[in-house]
């Protein structure tokens, strides 16, 4: 599975660098809060003071989120939400209060804004962003304002994904590259996760289907994804299909509620 060098070596520059800081800015994609947190997290922050930015809640359930957001609270964690046109102000005054001055480092996995989310708190476009995972490849500082730094880094994850339950919902938020799912499994299990969901984006595409192997035959079909001989090419089609999940092309989802989670990650991949 996926875990270019570049990962491993981000952790280890976030566990030195988290000494430099008094503050952690920890993004989550607001559609699978549970699975995007599945980094090492207390070792990681080293009791820092930490808050849980749910980003993306434009492409989010907004009921869900809502339930999200309460669950954290109960657990005594500080959370936020964010999403496309949030304001620099209104967002660092949930983040920070009154505070006077702020040494923050941002971190999350693949994919989920954090460059994003800097340039929003900046107000204007320093860090480069994309659509795709693994943009970011080194840390950097950068001055949100006169009394706020930021650093930010590139994703991380744990080291071993050891669920299938976890691959599969990144997959639907766009933290591992489709492109590096090398075993049609997962895709079959993202699959079930949305359509058991929202069984209406399936049916409006290809009809009444059980599998994805028949979902993405007509998918490809109709987005004209052929090979020599009118064969769909099932690889390409598969990738397409799961971008455009990721990129909310079908509308508000959300991948997991609080009601239904395993305790932890580990559990999840027993289940
Ligand atoms: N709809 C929506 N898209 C967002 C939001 N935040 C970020 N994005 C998009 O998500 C993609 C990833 O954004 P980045 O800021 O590059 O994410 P990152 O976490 O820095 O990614 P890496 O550096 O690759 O780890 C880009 O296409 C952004 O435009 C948001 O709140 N809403
Ligand atoms: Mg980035």
């Amino acid at each position: 599975m996926w875990n270019p060098g570049h990962i491993a070596k981000a952790k280890k520059r976030i566990a030195e660098l988290v000494k430099a800081v008094n503050y952690v800015i920890e993004i989550r994609d607001a559609r699978a809060p549970f699975a995007t947190g599945a980094y090492e997290r207390e070792k990681l922050f080293r009791g820092r003071k930490s808050v849980i930015v749910l980003n993306k809640a434009d492409l989010a359930d907004p009921a869900t989120t809502e339930e999200w957001v309460e669950y954290y609270r109960k657990r005594g964690e500080k959370v936020v939400t964010s999403e496309k046109g949030d304001r620099s102000k209104g967002l660092i005054k949930k983040l920070f209060g009154e505070k006077t001055s702020a040494r923050v480092l941002v971190v999350g996995m693949p994919n989920v804004g954090k460059s994003t989310f800097i340039n929003r708190l900046k107000g204007r476009r320093s860090l480069k962003v994309g659509a795709v995972p693994g943009v970011t490849r080194g840390v950097q500082w950068i001055q949100v304002n006169e009394r706020i730094k930021m650093l930010d880094t590139p994703g991380i994850v744990y080291t071993n994904l050891f669920s299938k339950n976890l691959i599969a919902k990144l997959l639907l938020v766009g933290c591992l590259p489709p492109e590096k799912v090398e075993d049609w499994e997962y895709f079959s299990l993202a699959f079930e996760i949305l359509k058991g969901r929202y069984p209406g984006v399936a049916s409006e595409i290809a009809g009444d289907v059980d599998t994805f192997d028949e979902f993405i035959e007509i998918y490809g079909r109709r987005r004209g994804m052929l090979l020599k001989g009118s064969v769909v090419d099932k690889e390409s089609a598969a990738h397409r299909f799961f971008y455009e999940v990721y990129m909310g092309k079908f509308g508000k989802m959300s991948f997991e509620d609080p009601g239904s989670l395993p305790i932890s990650h580990e559990d999840d991949a027993i289940l």
